[in-house]
């Protein structure tokens, strides 16, 4: 009944897309459905970028549609799901890498699930995290990347964090398109997770709240 949304959004009808986003809302349905089927819109979206029948554009505008649904969806959210400040995590895309509509997702599962999120953005020198552990004293870093070259920026990044003297001081999880088990054992960090839901797990476990 609510795969209409993911035919606005795969087919870039954004004006319907956020009606019936708030016509799902205002039936009850639940937030976290809504977010699994933009999930969805945005699979087809990617596989139709592979196969060039969409271009940069429509990748840029399926991000806004994103967006904008998630702030609808965020007030929902909060009110359904029992948030209290849990910890602080520190998130960002990194070197090389400017893919941020995943981390966004993150970002704002986790800040809907209590944590205390701070996004650092998206293309970030190692020493963007260094200083940011130093500043923030997170408990945990996530790092993000969709490229295959991100790989290499966050083992960098792993690295830079050791020879500042902060690895046991945080724990890291990784996350993004290309990312597996096998990118977490060669950049070494602690966890990878596969989607939001994931990084709030990861989160819960380290920080508490389960
Ligand atoms: C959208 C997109 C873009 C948009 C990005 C817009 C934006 N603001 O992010 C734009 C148009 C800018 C773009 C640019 C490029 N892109 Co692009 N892009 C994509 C696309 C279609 C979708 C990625 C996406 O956002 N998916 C939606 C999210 C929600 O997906 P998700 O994976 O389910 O997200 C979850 C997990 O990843 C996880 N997660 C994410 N981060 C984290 C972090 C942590 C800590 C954890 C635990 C979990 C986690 O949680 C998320 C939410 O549940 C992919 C193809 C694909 N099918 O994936 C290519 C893709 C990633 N892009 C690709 C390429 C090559 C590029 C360009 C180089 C293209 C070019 N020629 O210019 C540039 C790169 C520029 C750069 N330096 O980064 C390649 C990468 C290939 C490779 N092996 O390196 C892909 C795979 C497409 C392809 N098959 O060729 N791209």
């Amino acid at each position: 009944m609510s795969e209409p949304l993911v035919e606005a959004i795969a087919n870039m009808r954004e004006p319907e897309a956020l009606k019936l986003t708030q016509e799902l809302l205002e039936s009850g349905v639940d937030p976290m459905k809504i977010l699994e089927l933009c999930g969805k819109a945005m699979d087809r979206v990617g596989k139709r970028f592979e196969t060039q029948e969409y271009f940069l554009p429509e990748l840029i505008l399926a991000g806004k549609m994103l967006g904008r649904i998630s702030e609808m969806v965020k007030p929902k959210l909060v009110k359904d799901y029992k948030v209290n400040r849990l910890g602080k995590v520190i998130l960002g895309t990194v070197q090389g890498d400017i893919h941020d509509i995943g981390k966004n997702v993150v970002t704002f599962m986790l800040d809907v699930n209590g944590f205390e999120v701070h996004d650092l953005g998206i293309d970030l020198p190692a020493q963007k995290f260094v200083d940011a552990i130093k500043e923030i004293q997170p408990a945990v870093v996530g790092l993000s990347g969709f490229l295959t070259l991100a790989f290499d920026s966050m083992k960098k990044t792993i690295e830079a964090i050791k020879s500042a003297g902060l690895r046991d001081k945080v724990k890291i999880m990784i996350g993004g398109g290309q990312i597996d088990e096998m990118v977490k054992d060669y950049t070494g960090a602690d966890a990878y997770g596969r989607d939001a839901m994931a990084a709030v797990s990861l989160c819960k476990k380290w920080i508490g709240g389960q």
